[in-house]
């Protein structure tokens, strides 16, 4: 059996990545290809739970580190119960967020090393990285509008951080991808939904069967 293709969509919040992965998912099956779409933190009742305790906003919130650890566990939750099976039975896995976030919000804006994220992934997930990063990269006055259209002024404990750490946050994912070329995609989400879509498809061209 040929191994699935593991996609991650990455960028700051309000991004578009779950826009984007629903249209991925779609055009996939469309031509034939059975694709699982999930999401970090969760994906699997366990990192469903712990994504309650690291976004709700009762109570004071989580050291940095111990932060990380729950986005590491998560993760190698969801790794070892859903990414990793589907992708064993030939399947897509469009993923919104993925160890990248760690590394841009607990590392770049969290202030833990990115040697740290990363060793946390290593223990708890083995390493594993998806075939293709798609950073999806708006200018912050639309993410600006879009959000305050969909969520007034509503914000998850992450969400609801400083405007200085989410534009650390969206430095580090440029960095990644400026550090990574092969690994990232990067993608302007500026446009309409469509767009970004036809975007997308054209940088999956070689992944595409
Ligand atoms: N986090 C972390 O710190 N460390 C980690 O390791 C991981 C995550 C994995 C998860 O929040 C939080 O956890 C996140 C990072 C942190 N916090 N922050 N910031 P989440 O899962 O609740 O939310 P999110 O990942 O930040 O995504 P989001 O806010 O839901 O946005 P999105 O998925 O990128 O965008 P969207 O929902 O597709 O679109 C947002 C709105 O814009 C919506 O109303 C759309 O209809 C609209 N939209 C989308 N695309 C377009 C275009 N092209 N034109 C116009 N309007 C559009």
């Amino acid at each position: 059996m040929k191994r699935g293709k593991f996609i991650a969509l990455e960028g700051g919040e309000g991004a578009g990545k779950s826009t984007q992965a629903r249209l991925l998912a779609e055009a996939l099956q469309k031509i034939g290809q059975t694709c699982v779409i999930t999401r970090e933190p969760g994906g699997t009742p366990g990192a469903e739970a712990i994504r309650g305790l690291l976004l709700g906003t009762e109570g004071e919130g989580w050291h940095p580190r111990a932060e990380a650890l729950l986005f590491a566990a998560a993760r190698s939750d969801h790794v070892e119960r859903l990414i990793v099976p589907a992708l064993e039975r030939g399947e897509w896995v469009i993923c919104d967020r993925f160890v990248d976030s760690s590394r841009a919000y607990q590392g770049g804006g969290g202030g833990l090393s990115d040697a740290e994220v990363l060793d946390l992934h290593r223990i708890g997930s083995g390493g594993l990285l998806p075939d293709l990063t798609l950073l999806i990269e708006v200018t912050p006055a639309i993410v600006a509008q879009r959000l305050a259209l969909r969520d007034g002024d509503q914000a998850d404990r992450i969400g609801g951080r400083h405007a200085d750490y989410h534009a650390a946050v969206v430095a580090a994912f440029r960095r990644f991808a400026d550090a990574e070329p092969h690994r990232f995609a990067r993608i302007d989400g500026d446009g309409p939904a469509r767009a970004v879509h036809a975007a997308i498809l054209s940088a999956l061209g070689p992944l595409l069967p």
